[in-house]
């Protein structure tokens, strides 16, 4: 209100003063006429505007003056070819010749061609050269994967679509085939060795003394030539020494061959291979980690979050007082009928001034208490209390229909007030304390407005320092402080 006023008031003055401006016609149609000169005044009449942001005219002026680019000889004809000379300077002789060795006449003809099409002078006032880090190479390197642009290389052809299970007599076949391959050729005792390989002189030598490179190469020939032995299909079947398959062999028909006629290729299975017990990136994400400190008091985890909030330890949590005071049973009707659910309130403190509720539903009534209790616990807050015994004078509080009336007694009073308070009274250390009920008993409230009653007492220093006095309790000045 306080803001539109002034607005208001000019927008009328704006109206008011070019009206007056205006003679008996203004009467007839005043708006139109006043809209219309209020704009062809309105440089002179300064009015405030409706919203806080700045007017439009003030915001375009640029802050600087505009300096053209002509002005300071950008585009002129000289500066573009100096620019388009440095920028695409054309090929010089050597970089012919280079280019002449890499391609041929035709493809040098076609690059010169191509080269002249383009006005380097275009490519100044038009192009635009990318300076930026992730500007594109313009070499194509095959020789790095890019993970952005590449992707990965298939090294296994797709599925046979033909492809079907062996039957029996194929799978036979199959077994027998890589059977035979365990068939080494006849034990004849005529292959060679190392030493056939290497000139007459050194043959006698052992082989730590032969020159290098005969070494290196007797080892060459030798794998070559075994290599062309064990390729030779055996010569006597009858006379073939059978040395059988080692348990890797087998192993490996049995996991990598195909059980399909699919041409002998490794096996297309869809079961990989099991996941290890505990991935190393992920051990203790999904599952609360069993801290040490905590006694093994914890080992549901259920106080992990509150220790986390509250940086209390779980034996300290576990010390704190906890009531449950109001439980009530509550429905929602929906269209498949009524689901009956559980509400909670309960009440923690410590019993030295730190009193908190939490309130929590639930279909199940365990799981209601269980969280009600936690926010509770994460609810506490201190509460002021008069000599750690009762509380700073009288104190109302009104919660819907209840109004709760809690008055600070003397030493040795008690708690003379109902179940629920003393329940909280008990939690927040309160001893000495009357309560009175004006209007509605409604648990929940009764129970809110007490919280609210307890955390709202007012606190006589700030009153004495608001009206600029010191507060001294007498008392305690004249017993040395020992009042109770
Ligand atoms: C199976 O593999 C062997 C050796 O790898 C090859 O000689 C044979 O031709 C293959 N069979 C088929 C049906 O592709
Ligand atoms: C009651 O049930 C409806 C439908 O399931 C749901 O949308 C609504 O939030 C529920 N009301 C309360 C208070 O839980």
């Amino acid at each position: 209100m306080s803001a539109a006023r002034p607005a208001v008031r000019n927008l009328f003055s704006r109206h008011l003063a070019s009206a007056a401006s205006t003679p008996a016609t203004a009467a007839v149609r005043p708006a139109v006429i006043a809209a219309a000169a209020g704009a062809a005044q309105s440089p002179s009449c300064r009015h405030h505007q409706f919203h806080s942001s700045a007017q439009l005219e003030a915001r375009r002026r640029p802050r600087f003056k505009s300096v053209r680019a002509e002005e300071m000889g950008l585009v002129s004809e000289k500066k573009v070819q100096e620019y388009s000379d440095k920028t695409f300077p054309r090929y010089t002789q050597e970089e012919m010749e280079a280019l002449a060795e890499q391609y041929s006449p035709a493809q040098l003809a076609a690059l010169e061609a191509g080269e002249a099409a383009i006005d380097p002078r275009d490519l100044t006032i038009q192009g635009r050269l990318r300076v930026d880090p992730y500007r594109m190479p313009y070499i194509d390197d095959f020789a790095e994967i890019q993970p952005i642009i590449d992707r990965r290389p298939r090294k296994q052809p797709p599925p046979d679509p033909n492809a079907r299970f062996m039957n029996l007599d194929e799978f036979t076949e199959d077994l027998i085939k890589w059977a035979d391959k365990f068939q080494t050729g006849p034990v004849t005792g005529t292959l060679k060795k190392l030493t056939d390989f290497v000139p007459k002189e050194y043959r006698k030598k052992p082989e730590g003394q032969w020159p290098g490179a005969i070494r290196d190469r007797a080892h060459e020939d030798f794998a070559l030539y075994i290599q062309e032995e064990a390729s030779k299909p055996p010569t006597d079947p009858d006379v073939a020494a059978v040395s059988g398959p080692t348990d890797a062999d087998v192993l490996e028909y049995i996991l990598e061959r195909s059980s399909m006629t699919d041409g002998n290729r490794t096996s297309n299975s869809a079961l990989a291979p099991a996941l290890p017990a505990k991935v190393p990136g992920v051990t203790g994400l999904y599952k609360n980690a069993i801290d040490p400190a905590d006694e093994g008091l914890d080992d549901t985890g259920i106080y992990q979050e509150l220790k986390k909030r509250t940086g209390m330890t779980v034996r300290e949590i576990m010390g704190i007082r906890c009531a449950e005071l109001v439980q009530r049973f509550v429905s929602n009707q929906t269209r498949l009928g009524k689901i009956r659910s559980t509400s909670s309130l309960w009440v923690a403190g410590n019993g030295h001034g730190w009193l908190g509720i939490g309130i929590a539903k639930s279909v199940e009534p365990m799981a209601a208490n269980q969280r009600a209790k936690m926010l509770a616990i994460r609810n506490m807050r201190p509460i002021r209390r008069y000599e750690e015994r009762t509380i700073y004078g009288n104190v109302e509080a009104k919660v819907g229909g209840s109004v709760v009336r809690l008055f600070s007694r003397p030493p040795g009073f008690g708690l003379r007030v109902s179940h629920r308070i003393f329940e909280m009274c008990r939690a927040a250390g309160i001893k000495d304390l009357s309560a009175k009920f004006i209007r509605s008993r409604n648990p929940l409230n009764t129970v809110k407005a007490t919280y609210d009653a307890l955390t709202s007492q007012p606190d006589p220093e700030e009153i004495a320092i608001g009206r600029g006095k010191k507060l001294v309790d007498v008392r305690k000045v004249y017993y040395g402080g020992a009042v109770h």
